[in-house]
């Protein structure tokens, strides 16, 4: 991979969008690299927490317009990197049964603020900002904003903020709900590093039921949604963790879990 580092230690895979210079823009071969590494994070057994963040002083400022230019120019605007990049990346991001942090140390624009509404938990520097930037450049919201944004705003606000791509400073991407945390800049990496110590240290098969029954619940009726949940509880119940987590309980001990 050249444009994304990706390092694991404390079963926590650190993915690092890494192309500084450009704002981490992404090109074609960036949505490769990403892809790859959030796939080997998702498949790896070894990995129980995912961290995404960006290197220099942007997290991502969404596809690489230069590239994009060029392609446009040489005819080739329908490339199709909605379909063949933007969906699987946000896809893996949101379907592996993990937890995935983002942590957002600067500017998030277009598909790169899709990027971190993709994931689980986003937690930012006070030098984050989110720019809806699609409209600006004459798009539509892709990388699933126009279905993560208004999960986590609710429909006025993300139809406003798609629409008129005023970009939002940590502050008020706090208020609104966006983030989880804001910290200082300097703190950012040890913080949502530690963060996902903490969800790698957790219940991962009862995590990945947790993030397929809320994604199926934000869709279905209730009977569908408490259909589910009790199938996935039944998986649940069968987990060492599950057992092993009840029997620390009752002795009142601190409980270990190991990831099954
Ligand atoms: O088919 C398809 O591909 C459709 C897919 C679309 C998905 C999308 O992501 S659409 C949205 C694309 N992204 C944008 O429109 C964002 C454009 N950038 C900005 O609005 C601003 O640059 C930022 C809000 C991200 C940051 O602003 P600021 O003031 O902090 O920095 P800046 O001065 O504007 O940018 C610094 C440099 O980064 C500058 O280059 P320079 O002048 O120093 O050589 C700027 O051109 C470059 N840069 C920023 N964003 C991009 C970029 N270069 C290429 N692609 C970018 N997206």
């Amino acid at each position: 991979m050249n444009d994304v580092l990706y390092s694991v230690d404390d079963a926590v895979a650190t993915v690092t969008i890494d192309r500084p210079e450009a704002m981490n823009a992404l090109t074609t071969r960036t949505k490769a690299d990403l892809l790859e590494a959030l796939t080997m994070a998702s498949q790896d057994h070894a990995v129980r927490a995912v961290l995404l963040t960006g290197s220099g002083r942007a997290f991502c400022a969404g596809q690489d317009l230069n590239e994009h230019a060029a392609n446009l120019e040489a005819g080739r605007g329908l490339n199709d990197t909605v379909r063949t990049h933007y969906n699987p990346i946000v896809r893996t991001i949101a379907e592996m049964g993990k937890p995935v942090v983002a942590a957002v140390n600067g500017v998030a624009a277009g598909a790169g603020a899709g990027l971190a509404f993709a994931c689980d938990l986003r937690i930012a520097s006070e030098k984050a900002k989110f720019a809806m930037a699609f409209g600006g450049i004459g798009l539509a919201p892709d990388s699933g904003t126009s279905w993560t944004l208004q999960r986590l705003v609710g429909l006025p606000r993300a139809t406003e903020l798609l629409l008129l791509g005023e970009p939002l400073d940590a502050a008020r991407a706090l208020e609104l709900g966006i983030v989880s945390q804001v910290v200082p800049a300097d703190e950012l990496s040890a913080t949502a590093h530690r963060l996902a110590v903490r969800l790698a240290q957790g219940p991962t098969s009862a995590y990945a039921a947790t993030k397929r029954a809320l994604e199926h619940a934000a869709s279905s009726s209730l009977a569908d949604a408490l259909a589910l949940e009790a199938e996935l509880q039944d998986a649940c119940v069968k987990t060492d963790d599950h057992l092993n987590a009840t029997r620390s309980f009752l002795n009142k001990e601190r409980p270990v879990f190991e990831g099954h």
